[in-house]
Order: C-alpha cells, then structure tokens, then sequence
C-alpha cells in the first residue's frame, strides 16, 4: 500500500520530497493535474469536481492515506473528500498553520497563495484557530504556479515577477511567511531574497509529512522491510515537462504516466 499524493501540478512534489525524506521505505503515488493546471483562479465548485476526480482514480490503488498536497484543493474540498473516502485524508493548510505558529515571534504571519486560497480565508482562520491574538495579512500571488509549472525556478523574469507579486506584503511587519501554495518551495531562493533575511519561511511540507507519520504509525500502517520503494507518478498533461521537473526536483527516474 502507498501513501497517494495528489497537487494542480508539480507543487505536490515539495511535500513528496519531504515524504520521502521522513519516510524513506514508504511507497509515493503522486497524481498531478498538469492539464489542468492552475487551480488557484478556479472556482472552488470546480476545484471540489476535480479533486473528486483525482480521487476516485487514487482510490484504486488502495492507498493508506490520501495527501491533498494542494493548498487551493485543500481549502475547496477537504472536507468533502473526507466525508466521501474510509481512509485518512490529509491536507497541507493545518500543518502549515501549526508550523507558523511555532515558529513566529511577534505573533505577525504573512500568508502567500492562490487566489482561491487566500479567498478563502482558510489559513486566517486555521491560525487564529490556533492562536486568537495572531495578526495575519494575506496577498494572492497568481503569476507564480504558471512559473513554476515552466520550469522557470530562478531567472531575472523570476525575480522580477516575485518582486512584483510580494509588493505589498513585503511592507508589512511580519516575521514568518507561510508559502501557502505546495509550488512556492520551488522558488524558496528567490522569495527569500526578495523578503530578506529577517522573515522566515514556512512551508508546510515538513509539518505535513510528520502528520503523515504519525497517522501511519497509530495506524500500525508504517512500511515494513528494506527494500527502496518504486514510485509512481502520473500526469494529465504533456509528461515531458512534468518529468523533467520531477528530475530536477527529486533526482528521481521517471518510468510510468498514463
Ligand atoms: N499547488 C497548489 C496550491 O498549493 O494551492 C495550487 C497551484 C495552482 O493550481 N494554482
């Protein structure tokens, strides 16, 4: 049995990448939607139907748990693929929260993601969830998935159009930065830069491949033996770049998509 994993693209793989550094004798079968990608302008109707969608192809597999590596589909369908499946479901904006709450201190966090993200208001009230007093400021930052999904992780044009999308929320006196879209860790460098040293950066990644964890571990469902798992990946759109990223990105040799 595997741990499914399921992104708009090729964001999910900053939470596969932390999987399989936490769980390395888990087996990963990574769905991203490339065809469709982005998700982030997409109404959240939408968004729901095609997780739906992925799911129910996931669901063959028998996967031991569900990972909706994907801020925008977390925030539109969690809660509904959960009441649909009878296996865990986990999505990426309560880790991230729990890991911005640890890590700030004046109580002042930026959140960065989709538009339908930030629309939602979900990672504003995951964190005052966790934290009444917090103060949150939030920025919808569209133009940098489609940088993402090109391969395009460090360039001037990068550069250029993170300064642009990070602006305003550059101004504001926060101390933590929370990347609420799984494709902001590929631009970690750069988003850095533009912010400056002073901020942190939170990915949720990690805090989400320890809830992994410990749910396999309660479970009794944590992989046994010593043999390096194989992989699975597929895509919906043209897998040349999908693998070529997926490369770059984990090191990986790609063999199966649909
Ligand atoms: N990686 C996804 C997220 O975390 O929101 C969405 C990217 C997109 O499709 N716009």
């Amino acid at each position: 049995q595997a741990i499914a994993i399921l992104d708009s693209g090729v964001g999910g793989l900053t939470v596969a990448k932390e999987v399989m550094r936490q769980l390395p004798r888990e087996k990963i079968i990574y769905f991203g939607d490339t065809a469709r990608t982005p998700y982030g302008p997409r109404s959240s109707e939408q968004v729901k139907q095609f997780t739906e969608q992925i799911v129910d192809f996931l669901i063959q597999f028998d996967p031991k748990v569900i990972v909706i590596a994907c801020n925008t589909a977390t925030a539109a369908a969690l809660e509904y693929i959960r009441g649909k499946v009878n296996m865990p479901v986990i999505g990426v904006i309560h880790p991230g929260a729990r890991a911005a709450i640890t890590a700030t201190r004046t109580g002042r966090i930026g959140v960065i993601g989709t538009t339908g993200t930030i629309g939602s208001g979900a990672y504003t009230s995951a964190l005052k969830q966790l934290s009444p007093y917090i103060d949150v400021v939030s920025q919808a930052c569209p133009a940098l998935v489609p940088l993402v999904e090109q391969g395009e992780f460090r360039s001037e044009h990068t550069t250029h159009t993170v300064e642009q999308s990070l602006g305003e929320i550059k101004q504001q006196p926060i101390d933590c930065l929370i990347l609420g879209c799984t494709h902001y860790p590929f631009l970690m460098d750069t988003i850095q830069e533009v912010m400056g040293q002073e901020v942190k950066l939170i990915s949720s990644a990690d805090e989400t491949a320890r809830e992994i964890s410990t749910i396999l571990y309660d479970k009794r469902k944590l992989a046994s033996g010593d043999e390096t798992p194989v992989h699975q990946f597929f895509c919906t759109g043209d897998p040349r770049m999908f693998q070529n990223i997926t490369r770059r990105w984990l090191g990986e040799q790609i063999s199966k998509t649909p």
